[in-house]
């Protein structure tokens, strides 16, 4: 009788065995497909990143022409690389807007992403106390007695931006910047002088100028030439920024931004190259300005 009832006793402590058990196996084979997950996504993002590298030098060959075939490998969903070749002209030096007295192209360029004229301002003052030599802050900006009282001793620096990044470390700049992904896109500091309206990307055409997608489509179908493919030979010039305005029927708005900020020539010599690699599902993004000349030396190296 007794050993009946400690069988009896035992059953639900045995059941209860195995469910744990059971559960013990299930958790810890989530656990190891976790970490198998992980392995592998690391080994992909590893093996993604040694595909935008092979784009890379594929893309720094001056003999590649932005339609060459090599400038693609392989496919998105399994392993591969797609490179894209543009200049470095047609976006903003902050150093030199700034030296040249400029606002007006950083409050078109903020306007557009939608920020009140008061928050560009404060954001340009503190970029212009940033690289000005002294130390008298501008009405809205910040030098260093600003920078300390905000718990940040040492800065501004005091000299033109040595990267693009630097920019968010300016007062006021950084909430601006922060609101717009890929901002980095937008700036240079390679390129001196106005933008080259042949090497301007469409989004940034429509941004600065305040072109619509037809203006921008317009102005594309004109570079690319013939074989509508931008940067190869058959590649057309605008004559002068009066052309650009006569074939989009630039309104007055939209010519005096053309006419402020742009130009129709400097863009040689700095080649951008744009490298993405791939494999299953995980990328790596690698951007490099390299100088055409002189054999291809770089000037700067971005991974993200
Ligand atoms: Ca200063
Ligand atoms: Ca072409």
């Amino acid at each position: 009788m007794k050993a009946t009832n400690q069988s009896a006793a035992a059953l639900p402590l045995v059941l209860w065995c195995i469910m744990f058990l059971a559960g013990l196996v299930v958790l810890g084979g989530g656990l190891v497909n976790r970490w198998l997950e992980g392995e592998s996504l690391a080994q992909r993002k590893f093996i993604a990143r040694q595909m935008a590298l092979s784009g890379v030098a594929v893309g720094l060959n001056p003999a590649i022409q932005a339609d060459s075939p090599l400038l693609r490998s392989g496919s998105p969903d399994s392993e591969g690389y797609e490179v894209t070749i543009t200049g470095e002209s047609g976006r903003i030096n902050p150093n030199h807007w700034v030296a040249e007295s400029n606002r007006a192209v950083f409050q078109r360029l903020f306007e557009s992403w939608g920020h009140d004229l008061d928050t560009s301002e404060a954001a340009i003052d503190a970029l212009v106390d940033w690289i000005d030599g002294d130390d008298f802050p501008s009405a809205k900006g910040a030098e260093r007695e600003e920078y300390e009282a905000a718990g940040r001793p040492g800065y501004p620096t005091n000299r033109p931006l040595s990267n693009v990044r630097e920019m968010e470390s300016v007062m006021n700049l950084r909430e601006i910047l922060m609101t717009r992904g890929g901002w980095k896109d937008y700036f240079t500091i390679w390129h001196t002088g106005p933008l080259d309206i042949h090497d301007t990307p469409d989004w940034m055409l429509a941004d600065l100028a305040g072109f619509t997608p037809r203006q921008v489509e317009t102005i594309i179908e004109f570079r690319a030439g013939a074989d509508r493919i931008e940067r190869t030979a058959d590649d057309q010039k605008f004559p002068s920024i009066e052309a650009v305005e006569a074939l989009t029927a630039a309104d007055p708005r939209q010519s005096q931004a053309l006419r402020g900020f742009f130009s129709t020539s400097g863009g040689v010599g700095i080649r951008r190259i744009e490298s993405t690699g791939f494999c299953n599902g995980a990328t790596h993004r690698i951007v490099v300005i390299g100088r055409q000349d002189g054999g291809g030396r770089i000037l700067s190296w971005q991974e993200q």
